[in-house]
């Protein structure tokens, strides 16, 4: 059975879901979305996912037309018609179609998208990671808590991982300290503490981050959010990226320095441990 993509209330097939090309979500990027696991036909987080979605539209000024309880019940009849149990929900809402020139009042109605396909999971495979070039792009150019359309920014980053041959590249802010990774969150272990930068650095709020956070409570593990610097990073025991596709990954070597012993450190090893029976608590079922 081919799959089924929600597209402004209506289930349609894979190759018949469309979007205008006058949409300026392909024009201008100008959307925002969310990325949403399902894990044994539950949905992870699905209301923190929801809310942080009509936060980011609240940022850039756009008003979903549907309220948050209708979207959330559209979106579990999206992955219940496609049968899926364990995959990947990409939620998209763009400003809607209009016609050339940025002005958003030419767009009457925000387009509303849900795909929903299978992926695998990634919990605890290991990264090698640089730190990019790129620049996370700071809060005074573009709200980073809004999760939007404008990812070059980042696959610009991701670009300069693929050609130094490893997996992701972390992201600093315009001061030079640690930011992100291209779609995941930063968690280092030094003198025994966990650490991340605060909700202020211009970094994505992640929900995995908040999960981090919040598990690393539940086992006794010390957190600190705070600003990191580069060589906080190169001289860290362990270092792991979060995020809804990567889960927990920990980093094994950076611009060419090997982390800790190489191996998934001790701390990391916990909280991926912990996580299946973490995720369990924060299932919305889709099957009744
Ligand atoms: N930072 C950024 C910039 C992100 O885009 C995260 C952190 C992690 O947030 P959550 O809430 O997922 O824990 C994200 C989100 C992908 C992909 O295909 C992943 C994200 C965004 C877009 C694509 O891997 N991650």
């Amino acid at each position: 059975m081919s799959l089924l993509v929600y597209v402004n209330g209506q289930l349609l097939p894979k190759d018949k879901a469309c979007i205008s090309v006058f949409d300026h979500g392909f024009l201008y990027g100008d959307g925002i979305f969310e990325g949403i696991r399902v894990y044994k036909g539950g949905i992870f987080k699905l209301k923190e996912h929801i809310d942080r979605l009509y936060r980011s539209a609240k940022i850039i000024n756009l008003e979903i037309p549907l309220d948050k309880d209708d979207l959330q019940e559209d979106v579990i009849r999206t992955v219940r018609a496609n049968g899926l149990k364990e995959g990947y929900i990409r939620l998209v809402v763009t400003r809607g179609v209009g016609d050339m020139g940025l002005d958003p009042r030419k767009c009457e109605r925000p387009s509303i998208v849900i795909i929903v396909v299978p992926m695998p999971r990634y919990l605890g495979k290991p990264l090698r990671v640089i730190i990019s070039s790129t620049r996370r792009m700071p809060y005074q150019c573009l709200p980073p808590h809004a999760k939007t359309l404008n990812y070059l920014n980042n696959i610009l980053a991701k670009i300069e991982a693929i050609s130094a041959g490893v997996d992701e590249a972390i992201m600093l802010d315009l001061n030079g300290y640690v930011a992100e990774a291209t779609g995941e969150n930063v968690f280092i272990v030094k003198y025994g503490v966990l650490m991340t930068p605060p909700i202020t650095a211009p970094i994505l709020a992640g929900i995995t981050r908040e999960s981090i956070i919040d598990m690393s409570k539940e086992l006794g593990i010390p957190v600190v959010e705070r600003q990191l610097t580069i060589d906080e990073l190169y001289t860290a025991d362990e270092i792991f990226l979060c995020g809804t596709a990567s889960e927990i990954r920990p980093v094994i070597e950076v611009d060419g320095r090997i982390v800790g012993n190489g191996k998934t450190g001790p701390i990391t090893e916990k909280l991926i441990k912990h996580f299946d029976e973490y995720i369990q608590r924060y299932l919305t079922p889709v099957y009744g």
